[in-house]
């Protein structure tokens, strides 16, 4: 192995040594313990510690980097003390995640560590959001983000790196090619010759570099951040190295030939360097002694620390508590002074009254910027605001979505319009597994809202039509908004936006231009969670949201001899369940109605949940009314007999003579 670079000093080459050795004598003690079953799973970065050690230590203590399950060298080079990394690993308190995630599975904004989810990809964009609100900020930093070989074949890579490139955003994704993903060889993973010459289909600049060699890779990172701090663009780099041990422990190296492990064994990162340090004269054997002492001290020091710590407390109600970022909700009150408008433009007065009160916050989606977006909910903000935060997307809802989580992790606010509610199965990991669970995982706050236009009855068909809020609703750690009416869409969204939690805003096209009401034209608030008693009967409850609302208001209308409490759920999560209890103490009676189709909606849970809490106050089995279980069809006809529209009217009636 050839070791140049004469620019770097004495001191900081056997710094760069003892670095990559604290991980090496870690994980050999994990590996120690693990056969002793004293730890759960184990991921070896064994043979790989060159890279993360040297990327960490050419970057800035106050610069992101986002780690993978094998960068141990990424967090004892940013020197987190040991025995926070071992409770971490145990479960304890003292860890990162208070017992909730395991292994390298959190971040630590103390450090500026941002770690993975299980699902590889999704770090990538948000990666490219932390990097984008450093831009916005004009805060000169690089940020770093680590993949395997196997993870740059998730659709997320390719978004990620077309986003960064699109938009100049200074981040370094460093790939660790280490020739197997699990089991799977490189050969079977990818077809062009090295994972490097992807960076030119994306315009971006990459390099390879030998990822067992320490001074190549800080020498080679350290200029590259110099020059992208200067002038931001991303780079990708390619680092060759090889896994040494299992893809964790239990699973073995069986599949791989002895001939590649005898050959990378030889390129060990570690070994070879102390050589050269030797041979040098820049390290001596009685210095070397003292290192390994040093570590072993620490290590045994801070393992003893975290196996005298007690196991995790439970504690019920923090369990339940920790899921959502603690908001103060601040109720502004409405004016007197009144416009009557559409749906669609009190949502475009709140965002736009949004933005004049956050100047970090950002808007990003597809064609939102100068076309104003499909809804033209955007329109004219370009010119308010800027193209900087008024930002068109590349089609890549993955990547967005994450590149929210990684604006709010770096001090911004993000709303993302999804051009239709529809897409965002194509958004739909980082959203249920990204933005939420990060507060229960780690603390930290998704201060993301996410638009969804939605709703059929305007012959769109089985892609354009579909209300999927229940995709969401059974999801812990989300907020689902579901206005029908222009004012409270308004007040709602200025509250979604302030709340720091991620909140799904469902906004109903068919309503968007067909319901006007007199809506105040400063800014205001409405509280989340609140359901609104749109009628007041006494023969039975009427519970619904979103266009639903109007179908049911339709049909009292016609029905004035019905005497019914019609309650607007207008939020989700969190569910208004008290007021729907007290209405049903009242009445004796509930019909839900619901777009979506019927099974597994929010209709049914709130039915289970008042069959278990109001059965001595019902004087019929509760009704729930939806659509039918096919996906939502194109011709005016079969769109008619999906939506419950005509059937709710015909059940409202057998429910009241039951
Ligand atoms: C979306 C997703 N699919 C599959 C897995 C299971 N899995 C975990 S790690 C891994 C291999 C990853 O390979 P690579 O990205 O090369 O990283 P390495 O483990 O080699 O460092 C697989 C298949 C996962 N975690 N997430």
């Amino acid at each position: 192995m050839q070791y140049q670079s004469k620019a770097i000093d004495d001191q900081l080459r056997v710094k760069l040594y003892e670095r990559m050795l604290k991980p090496r004598m870690i994980e050999e003690k994990m590996l120690i313990l693990l056969r002793q079953g004293k730890i759960s799973k184990w991921f070896s970065g064994i043979g790989q510690e060159a890279i993360s050690v040297g990327v960490t230590s050419a970057l800035l203590d106050e610069e992101y980097i986002l780690p993978m399950h094998r960068n141990l060298g990424v967090f004892t080079t940013r020197e987190i003390p040991l025995y926070r990394l071992f409770s971490q690993w145990q479960g304890k308190a003292n860890g990162f995640t208070n017992g909730r995630d395991r292994s390298f599975h959190f971040g630590t904004q103390e450090y500026n560590i941002i770690g993975m989810i299980s699902h590889l990809g999704p770090q990538l964009g948000v990666a490219d959001g932390i990097a984008l609100a450093d831009v916005l900020k004009k805060q000169n930093h690089v940020t770093a983000v680590f993949t395997g070989e196997g993870g740059t074949s998730e659709g997320d890579f390719h978004e990620a790196l077309n986003v960064a490139a699109v938009w100049n955003l200074p981040v370094l994704f460093c790939i660790e090619n280490n020739g197997y993903g699990l089991s799977t060889p490189t050969d079977e993973q990818y077809k062009c010759n090295d994972l490097a010459d992807k960076g030119k289909g994306y315009g971006i600049e990459s390099h390879i570099i030998d990822g067992n060699n320490i001074l190549e890779v800080y020498t080679k990172v350290n200029e590259l951040c110099k020059k992208m701090r200067k002038k931001p663009a991303p780079v990708l780099l390619e680092f060759k190295t090889f896994r040494m041990r299992g893809h964790e422990e239990a699973s073995g190296t069986k599949y791989v030939p002895q001939r590649l492990m005898d050959e990378w064994a030889a390129k060990d990162p570690i070994e070879n360097y102390a050589e050269f340090l030797r041979n040098e004269n820049i390290l001596s054997e009685e210095e070397e002694v003292e290192i390994k002492k040093k570590i072993i001290h620490e290590i045994n020091e801070n393992l003893k620390l975290a196996f005298d710590e007690s196991e995790v407390e439970l504690n019920k109600t923090k369990e339940l508590n920790d899921v959502y970022a603690v908001f103060d909700y601040e109720h502004v009150n409405e004016s007197s002074v009144v416009e009557n408008i559409r749906l669609v433009d009190a949502i475009s007065n709140g965002l736009r009254q949004s933005m004049e009160k956050y100047d970090n916050l950002v808007i990003m989606g597809q064609d939102v910027a100068d076309y104003g977006g499909v809804f033209k909910i955007t329109d004219g903000f370009v010119d308010a605001f800027g193209k900087e935060r008024v930002r068109n997307t590349p089609i890549c809802e993955s990547a967005i979505v994450s590149a929210a989580a990684g604006l709010s992790i770096n001090g911004m606010k993000a709303v993302m319009e999804m051009q239709f509610a529809d897409f965002a199965s194509t958004g739909f990991n980082p959203i249920v597994n990204y933005l939420a669970k990060m507060h229960y995982r780690w603390n930290e706050k998704a201060d993301v809202v996410i638009r969804m236009p939605c709703g059929g009855g305007v012959g769109a068909g089985p892609f354009h039509s579909q209300t999927n809020e229940a995709w969401f609703t059974k999801t812990p750690g989300l907020k689902v908004v579901y206005p029908a009416f222009p004012k409270d869409a308004k007040g709602l969204l200025n509250t979604s936006i302030n709340d720091p939690n991620p909140v799904l805003f469902f906004e109903h096209k068919g309503l968007y231009r067909s319901i006007y009401q007199d809506v105040p034209s400063d800014y205001y608030t409405i509280p989340l969670g609140k359901a609104s008693l749109l009628k007041d009967g006494d023969d039975i409850t009427i519970v619904s949201y979103g266009a639903g609302v109007h179908w049911a208001l339709e049909t009292l209308e016609k029905h004035p001899e019905i005497s019914a409490d019609l309650l607007d759920l207008r939020t989700l999560a969190p569910l208004d369940m008290d007021s729907i209890y007290t209405s049903v103490k009242k009445t004796g009676k509930l019909i839900i109605l619901q777009e979506d189709s019927l099974f597994g909606g929010i209709a049914s849970d709130i039915s289970a949940l008042v069959m278990e809490n109001c059965f001595e106050n019902l004087d019929a089995p509760v009704k729930r009314v939806a659509s039918i279980e096919t996906p939502i069809p194109f011709a005016k006809n079969l769109e008619n007999n999906y939506l419950p529209k005509e059937r709710f009217s015909e059940e409202l009636q057998s429910l009241l003579s039951y």
